[in-house]
């Protein structure tokens, strides 16, 4: 297909303007084809930015520049039309004012390089709750990494033509090359000029500067959480930072859950479990986004918008995620600042290999015992969902799956027990909006700072926090809404010898079996001044050596701890002013006073 081939006068109207204002080398559609995929990866082989493993098949190791491994929260903007809109959780920028720093940006910025064109659907293309987007990068990493994350295709043309909206997405790493200027492996843009900008109103994504998925792969993060968080508000739906896992019980009656932890807490581990209780069955839906509207019988229908999995790897094993293991080593995957064995495999710290010599990510000779890392923290696997051996069937079902339940959680070392239920919404929205997790890998900044995250959406939500928590509410009131319950969970509760209280991984199926029989109304709990605790007997533990202190504190109501947290919610909560809904000032009033 040619750019002459694009009929939509609105879309060729922008195409040509980028083009005109990049000027790039050349212009490719991109189809979303195999024969497409397999050419650019070769290119980038020839390039010297890809190395073809031997092992699994049809993949590619790829080491980016090493100041540019994560997203730039401090580099990202809500460009809305008013500052209160962006609200006190994201940085804002006028967006008159950005558009034009982007006119001298992008002026030429494509010189030697290709613009490639991708069209592509964030979620199944004939799905109700899908939204199209047409992203324009001059990176074939992000082509490559594209295919994989979403569903690229020519019909999202016809889609545009038919009159479906689009997000308009523009990608650039920010490097031109002079004439005659060899390229290197992976360009990008000083982190000063780095800029991952959203226009909400006007639904555009400019994201200049960096490679990093989070920032140059705009279906992901840019679309499907921020500027979808902006188009959920406003048609009456949720775009949320959750996996969906399905879960079925030996009885197979089915539930599906959506839960939301922020980046880097296992959301791709829970999504793909291997349950230790007998006769229970997890499959996986999504690992990281989902998007839900309510059906005509009232229940919130849930779709994954991805194509693929954009896992941490470090820490992914046969042990923490088999099934994780086993999607990648099906192959058609790409693995970004791993390590790489002497024999041409990838590797990673926790993988289930143990090789005494590697190259390091920072292509340095590593040897075991050296003392150092071998992979980046937040090195990633991109490889595609259809071939997780425990994707649901109904993973691309068009109408989406019912939920029963939401679970919220972070990275928690005191406190915080290891399941809890929202004694009803508007205290679920509370146990959301006050979410706080030990900082990880996956963003720039400071590791294991404990930091409020509401919903997991800090970094993701593309307007002012206050007015989200109230759309949360108003979901809660939607007219003949059956609404899932909430629980708020935390497997990664220490003792004060730093000694982890619960193993975690599969042996969460226990939380989630309970989970799913409070939904049934078989299981018992326990009314605490926190919420609805695991009635003595009711969490399944056979088997498990876990001592009674443990489960004490695991399951217990840490009254001074909780009272301790109260000065730094309200500190929290008063970021928000006036856009903080009444009923969470509320909801933060009477746990005080149940706590006595
Ligand atoms: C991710 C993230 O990549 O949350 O999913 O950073
Ligand atoms: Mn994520």
């Amino acid at each position: 297909m040619q750019l002459s081939d694009i009929k939509n006068p609105t879309l060729k109207a922008w195409l040509q303007t980028w083009i005109d204002l990049c000027t790039p080398d050349n212009v490719m559609i991109c189809d979303g084809s195999q024969a497409q995929y397999d050419d650019l990866a070769n290119q980038m082989v020839k390039a010297g930015s890809f190395i073809k493993l031997d092992e699994p098949v049809n993949s590619y190791f790829v080491r980016s520049d090493p100041g540019d491994v994560a997203r730039v929260e401090g580099r990202t903007y809500i460009c809305s039309r008013k500052k209160e809109d962006a609200g006190p959780t994201n940085n804002w920028k006028d967006p008159v004012e950005m558009k034009a720093e982007f006119n001298q940006l992008f002026k030429g910025a494509m010189k030697g390089r290709t613009l490639y064109i991708i069209p592509f659907s964030m979620g199944p293309i004939e799905s109700p709750i899908a939204k199209y987007g047409i992203e324009i990068t001059d990176s074939a990493y992000v082509v490559i990494n594209m295919c994989i994350m979403t569903r690229v295709g020519l019909e999202v043309f016809n889609k545009i033509d038919k009159g479906a909206e689009f997000v308009k997405c523009v990608h650039s790493v920010g490097a031109p090359l002079a004439d005659g200027q060899a390229d290197v492996p992976w360009p990008c843009a000083p982190m000063d000029n780095k800029y991952i900008t959203h226009f909400p109103e006007t639904r555009e994504i400019i994201s200049f500067g960096s490679g990093y998925g989070g920032n140059a792969l705009l279906g992901k993060k840019c679309f499907a959480l921020r500027i979808a968080s902006v188009q959920a508000r406003d048609e009456g739906w949720l775009a949320e930072h959750m996996l969906i896992l399905k879960l079925t019980n030996p009885a197979g009656v089915v539930r599906y859950i959506a839960a939301a932890f922020p980046s880097a807490c296992g959301k791709t581990n829970l999504a793909m479990m291997e349950p230790t209780i007998p006769g229970w069955k997890v499959e996986t839906i999504g690992d990281d986004i989902a998007w839900m509207k309510f059906g005509e019988d009232g229940q919130l229908y849930a779709i994954n918008p991805e194509n693929g999995f954009f896992g941490v790897a470090p820490g992914t094993s046969m042990h923490s995620n088999p099934n994780a293991m086993r999607t990648v080593n099906r192959g058609n995957s790409i693995f970004t600042n791993a390590a790489i064995t002497i024999d041409g495999k990838v590797w990673w710290e926790d993988h289930d290999a143990n090789p005494e010599f590697l190259i390091d990510w920072l292509r340095r000779p590593w040897s075991k015992g050296c003392g150092r890392k071998a992979a980046h923290p937040n090195a990633r696997f991109t490889t595609p969902a259809a071939q997780c051996p425990v994707i649901a069937p109904e993973w691309e079902d068009p109408k989406g799956v019912p939920i029963s339940a939401f679970l919220f959680g972070g990275r928690r070392k005191t406190v915080v027990p290891l399941v809890n239920e929202a004694l009803d919404w508007e205290h679920g929205v509370f146990m959301g909006a006050t979410m706080a997790s030990e900082m990880t890998a996956a963003a720039v900044g400071v590791l294991g700072q404990l930091r409020f995250d509401p919903f997991a959406m800090l970094p993701f939500c593309g307007y002012n926090m206050g007015d989200y928590f109230k759309h949360w509410l108003k979901i809660g009131a939607y007219k003949g809404a059956k609404l899932p319950k909430i629980y708020y969970v935390n497997w990664f509760r220490k003792n004060d010898d730093g000694k982890w209280l619960w193993p975690g991984y599969g042996e969460n199926s226990r939380v989630l079996k309970w989970i799913f029989e409070r939904c049934e109304g078989t299981a018992a709990c326990k009314q605490t001044a926190i919420g609805n605790l695991p009635a003595e007997g009711s969490l399944d533990l056979k088997g498990l050596k876990v001592p009674a202190e443990d489960q004490a504190l695991l399951l217990g109501v840490d009254t001074e701890g909780w009272k301790a947290l109260l000065p730094q919610i309200e500190d929290h909560f008063a970021k928000f002013g006036d856009r903080l809904p009444a009923e969470l000032h509320k909801q933060l009033e009477a746990l005080k006073k149940r706590l006595g």
